[in-house]
């Protein structure tokens, strides 16, 4: 098949859906990595198509027909961008895709494939290449440079180079640079969900759970606020949005940089409406007061056990109490506070599960929203590390993937691929009813 001209370079596809706990029920997400790829190919005078998954009808959102009959472009080259929690539903499609289109080159990028590149490549042919974490500089390099040189790329992994030692990608070291992201070209869910904005990358913390500091470093990099006003200037502008979500992994951690940033946005619209992520032992009451006042509706606090034996052990730097009491604090100020807590550790006993819901119940009762996901094996976190473990397939775990479970292409990948799949298994039997126990907790809160 050749190409003219005018086709696409690439066509970038996001395979994300968002799913609440509420397996029924359906959010929404802007896609921010790829509508940030998206603006800089376009800054690069890139030709490019977007498929956005989450507009195909939702009622078996693990169809691979329809997701075959959705997925059509004439570009040659394929860039798929999925988390974990869909990349065995994206191989499955994949693989049919490249039997039907054996001439198009299949590039998959995002977090879910980046902590296990050179397993995926080395055991499924039909995917060509891998972008590992931030991938600004890598896709401009994909589309320029020839498939047969593609090892050379930092942060790119293809079958010459998956049994040698990988090159870091090449990382944007002035968020201040980044274009403003390109949104517009992934519509599904404009105006239905929070516009993302990402004022910093990294994180210095080190909780043993956790992959981000693998995929954006432990040193942090941040826009100023005058770029970041911008950014927050221009969303206004062409989304007519009152509603941003900063997508920062931990937004307060620069206090000052927090506190001018208040007074920035009030400075430019009143009533601006946001949402963050936070941590428990980086919020006071002058900070949640100005936050407050700049419109932030919500905040998420990662507060991950009950138990101090947990907190201790899985690196977190705070005590339950420490976070109760900040919890609360915050919900003087802040409309809403959604804390997760994670159950299931390999290293937690009964009496540990027990401080969890008990934490749970009581953080429900100051008037916290939950979140209580079952911890599983990520590539890239501490954990996978320093655990030596039995792995145990945990199908009623997620009830937002309970679909999956009824497409045997999709199960038998998870099944014959453990290492790959982390996350669809859990730390043992007692995993198993902890979960049991933890969905009727949360039917109860919910119901
Ligand atoms: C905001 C956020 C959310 C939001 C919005 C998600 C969305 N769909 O956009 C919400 C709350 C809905 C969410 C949900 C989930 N999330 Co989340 N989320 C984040 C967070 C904090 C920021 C994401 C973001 O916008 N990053 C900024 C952009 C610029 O980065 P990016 O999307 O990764 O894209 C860059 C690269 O990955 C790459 N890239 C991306 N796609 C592609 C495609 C190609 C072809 C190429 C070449 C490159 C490429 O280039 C981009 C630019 O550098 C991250 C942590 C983090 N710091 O990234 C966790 C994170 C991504 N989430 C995570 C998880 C586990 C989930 C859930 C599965 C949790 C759950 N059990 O429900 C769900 C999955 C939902 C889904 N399928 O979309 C994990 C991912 C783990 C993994 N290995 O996949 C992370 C890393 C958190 C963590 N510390 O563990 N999440
Ligand atoms: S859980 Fe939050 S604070 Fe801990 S390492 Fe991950 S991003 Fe950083």
């Amino acid at each position: 098949m050749g190409f003219r001209e005018s086709d696409p370079d690439i066509c970038l596809i996001n395979m994300g859906f968002v799913a609440n706990e509420r397996a029924e029920a359906h959010a929404c997400a802007i896609p921010l990595g790829l509508s940030q790829l998206c603006s800089v190919l376009h800054k690069s005078g890139s030709q490019f198509d977007t498929i956005d998954y989450q507009s195909v009808s939702r009622n078996n959102r693990f169809d691979i027909n329809e997701w075959m009959a959705f997925v059509r472009t004439r570009a040659p080259l394929l860039g798929i961008s999925t988390m974990e929690d869909m990349l065995p539903f994206a191989l499955a499609c994949l693989r049919n895709y490249k039997m039907l289109n054996p001439e198009k080159y299949i590039i998959l990028g995002g977090p879910g494939p980046s902590g296990c590149a050179p397993s995926i490549i080395q055991r499924f042919p039909f995917i060509d290449a891998i972008a590992i974490g931030e991938s600004e500089d890598t896709i401009q390099s994909l589309i320029s440079i020839p498939r047969s040189e593609w090892a050379e790329i930092p942060g790119v992994v293809v079958r010459e180079n998956c049994y040698s030692s990988i090159s870091a990608p090449k990382i944007v070291s002035h968020l201040d640079d980044l274009p403003f992201p390109d949104f517009a070209r992934f519509p599904a869910c404009l105006g239905k969900a929070p516009l993302p904005l990402m004022a910093g990358r990294g994180c210095p913390f080190s909780c043993s759970f956790c992959e981000t500091p693998a995929i954006w470093g432990h040193h942090v990099r941040r826009m100023s606020i005058g770029r970041m006003i911008e950014h927050i200037k221009r969303a206004i502008s062409s989304f007519g949005v009152g509603d941003l979500f900063f997508a920062d992994d931990v937004f307060t951690l620069d206090r000052a940089w927090v506190l001018e940033l208040c007074q920035s946005i009030l400075e430019v619209k009143k009533k601006l409406s946001w949402r963050c992520f936070s941590r428990i032992d980086l919020v006071d009451e002058e900070l949640l007061e100005a936050m407050a006042k700049a419109g932030c509706k919500s905040i998420f606090y990662g507060v991950e056990s009950g138990s101090n034996k947990i907190l201790e052990s899985i690196n977190k730097g705070f005590t339950y109490e420490e976070a109760r009491e900040n919890i609360e604090l915050s919900l003087h100020f802040i409309p809403k506070a959604v804390v997760s807590l994670i159950y299931g550790y390999p290293f937690e006993n009964n009496d540990d599960f027990k401080k969890t819901i008990k934490a749970a119940v009581e953080l429900r009762a100051l008037g916290a929203d939950l979140r209580l996901p079952l911890w599983s094996p990520r590539p890239m976190a501490p954990d996978c590390s320093r655990i030596n473990m039995e792995l145990i397939l945990s199908r009623s775990s997620r009830p937002e993937m309970d679909p999956i479970w009824n497409c045997p292409a999709i199960e038998n990948f998870i099944k014959d691929n453990p290492d790959i799949f982390m996350s669809f298994y859990c730390s043992g039997e007692d995993a198993i009813w902890k979960s049991s126990f933890v969905r009727q907790l949360m039917s109860a809160f919910q119901g």
